[in-house]
């Protein structure tokens, strides 16, 4: 299964280049919300709490262009919940597939995926300003609104 989402996820990610590519309305690609931040020296913390109310705490959080973010998550709840990265259409584009195969295991370097309980982390770089926004794409717990927005300040 594992296997089988990256290759879906990356005909996903070709198609939507080749698509944006040949309209001059591109706005939300991949590249625009930044990139891994592994490596990159860290500007800060945000602690990010999940919780089985399918809230993030907080849901608004503020970076400036240029700075990598430590992501410290934490799940206090008892389900699995997963803090993803994106454009608003790249987290729809996700939702759909997480409709059709529930139990996709993620590892890509803008998701973190949490067992009820436990903590991670992410390293994100945000190389441009404008918003990223987040999200759980368990699809019960999206649809009850959990997701929140970046605000990436010039
Ligand atoms: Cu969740």
């Amino acid at each position: 299964m594992k296997t089988l989402f990256l290759a879906l996820s990356l005909s996903l990610a070709t198609t939507t280049a080749l698509a944006a590519g040949s309209h001059d309305h591109q706005h939300h690609t991949t590249a625009a919300i930044g990139e891994p931040g592994q490596g990159k020296p860290i500007s800060s913390t945000v602690a990010v709490v999940m919780s089985d109310n399918m809230r993030f705490e907080p849901a608004q959080i503020k970076v400036k262009a240029g700075e990598t973010i430590r992501f410290a998550v934490k799940n206090t709840g008892k389900l699995q919940h997963e803090f993803t990265l994106g454009s608003q259409s790249d987290l729809l584009q996700h939702y759909e597939m997480m409709k059709k195969f529930p139990n996709m295991q993620h590892e890509e370097p803008n998701t973190l995926s949490l067992a009820g309980g436990t903590e991670g982390e992410l390293l994100w770089h945000f190389n441009q300003s404008g918003e990223v926004h987040f999200a759980c794409l368990f699809p019960s717990h999206f649809q009850a609104g959990m997701k929140g927005k970046i605000h990436v300040q010039r």
